[in-house]
């Protein structure tokens, strides 16, 4: 989503790269083009205007930080004004009943779900509840979400009031002593006195630690005067800014904080249950950046797999012991990991080049089909599978004798170049990319 912006606010500091001072008039060259990029990426023009502003005053008071060019010393302010205008701090839920409020189709009820399953993840205990009269679907929608995350649904099916059953819901969240209740509300498509009055009489009742607005990010700076709205009324504490799987042009999550006074805590980047994620100022800039985003990556990457496999697979593949049984691990792994588009734009230089990499998670199923319908033997040493073998394989993984051999081609490629990788000593940069990547996608 920040592609465009990524690319252009990099060639912008890269001009500076090569002079001994920054000049006026180069500064002033380079914050021309970060603020038409700005622009560009649909960000609040008033949040551009300010921002840009501070950045001239810090770039001109500037002296070239040592050890840095020109263009990195500037690289570093812009990194830490937009550390600044994205928030600051860390997200974080305080415990307690937590309201999630928005426009209708926003992503609501599929947020809770999400923030469920991420509270139980982290150890917390978890119930849910849906306030949402007008339409019964959404109730039974929170509840298969409550389902599926393994966490209390509270269910109020049949009743006509909003804040008996908010009461009721609280009631039962201290008789059992949960640590959060996650308390789903109706939202209409557009603002409406009703609705506000509604809001605002739950959360008087239920006096919560947290009220969440839910904003679509496609919906760009639009969003921002409701969230405005619903922020003067009810005092939010914190947005979730979902569809950022979307092509919103990121434009919003760099204009909320600065716009309305409220930190993005988290994004949502999916329909999935897994697709959500605490908004860290900090990595978000370097994301931002193109300087990519490794804590979130390695979190992930420790999440799905585990550390004694993980160093196991290292040794092997340092020691160019790597088996198709090895190669299935890591297709799984992947998978594991989510759609690899987005992972791979964490990986730090490789963001502006991701639209290039085409990831098809089917292919990866299929190739990890191939190797389950093989002999451990024949994992461990491909080289006997006979055609006939082939022709067996291709049958039980629901494949051809073509994949099988592309499989087996591409498994080879690996091999080979890990060992070279192997002899070039691991980690060391031979210029360019650090890796290239051998990997079948
Ligand atoms: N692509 C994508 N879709 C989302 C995301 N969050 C929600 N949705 C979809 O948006 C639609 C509306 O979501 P819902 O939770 O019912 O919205 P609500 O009316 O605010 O409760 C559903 O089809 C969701 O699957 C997201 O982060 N990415
Ligand atoms: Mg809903």
């Amino acid at each position: 989503m920040f592609e465009l912006l990524t690319g252009r606010i990099k060639n912008a500091v890269d001009k500076l790269t090569g002079a001994k001072r920054l000049s006026e008039k180069q500064v002033n060259k380079a914050l021309r083009e970060i603020r038409l990029a700005l622009l560009e990426a649909d960000v609040d023009p008033a949040v551009v205007k300010s921002f840009i502003k501070r950045l001239r005053e810090k770039t001109l008071k500037a002296e070239v930080i040592k050890g840095l060019n020109p263009g990195e010393t500037v690289l570093k302010i812009v990194y830490d004004e937009l550390t600044d205008i994205l928030g600051k701090n860390p997200p974080e839920l305080k415990k307690g009943v937590v309201l999630l409020v928005g426009l209708q189709g926003t992503g609501k009820t599929t947020t809770i779900g999400k923030l469920a399953n991420w509270l139980k993840k982290k150890g917390h205990s978890v119930a849910v509840s849906s306030t949402d009269i007008r339409r019964p679907a959404a109730m039974l929608q929170l509840k298969k979400l409550a389902q599926s995350v393994g966490v209390k649904y509270y269910d109020f099916e049949g009743y006509n009031d909003p804040i008996q059953i908010a009461r009721e819901a609280v009631k039962k969240a201290n008789e059992e002593g949960v640590e959060y209740l996650l308390l789903d509300t109706a939202g209409r498509l557009h603002i409406d006195e009703e609705l506000m009055e509604e809001l605002k009489k739950l959360k008087q009742e239920v006096n919560p630690s947290e009220v969440i607005y839910v904003a679509d990010a496609m919906q760009g700076q639009e969003a921002l005067p409701i969230l405005k709205e619903f922020h003067e009324k009810l005092g939010l504490t914190g947005v979730v800014l979902t569809k950022m799987d979307g092509d919103a042009r990121g434009g919003l999550a760099l204009s909320v904080k600065e716009a309305v006074g409220v930190p993005i805590k988290f994004v949502g980047v999916g329909e999935k249950l897994e697709d959500l994620e605490p908004f860290y100022p900090d990595r978000m800039a370097q994301r931002i950046l193109g300087l990519g985003d490794l804590q979130s990556l390695i979190e992930k990457a420790q999440g799905a797999i585990p550390e004694d496999e993980a160093k196991e697979l290292a040794t092997k593949v340092l020691q160019g012991e790597f088996t198709l049984e090895d190669l299935k691990k890591q297709l799984e792994f992947m998978l594991k990991m989510g759609p690899l588009d987005k992972l791979l734009k964490m990986i730090p230089g490789l963001a502006p080049y991701t639209d290039k990499i085409k990831v098809d998670e089917k292919l990866i199923k299929r190739k990890i089909a191939i190797i389950n319908s093989m002999t451990p033997e024949e994992r461990r040493n491909p080289n006997i599978i006979n055609l006939s073998r082939k022709r067996r394989i291709a049958k039980g993984s629901g494949t051809t004798v073509q994949d099988v051999n592309r499989l087996l081609k591409e498994y080879k490629e690996m091999k080979k170049f890990l060992k070279r990788f192997k002899i070039n000593s691991f980690g060391r940069k031979r210029g360019g990319f650090p890796f290239k990547f051998p990997f079948p996608f």
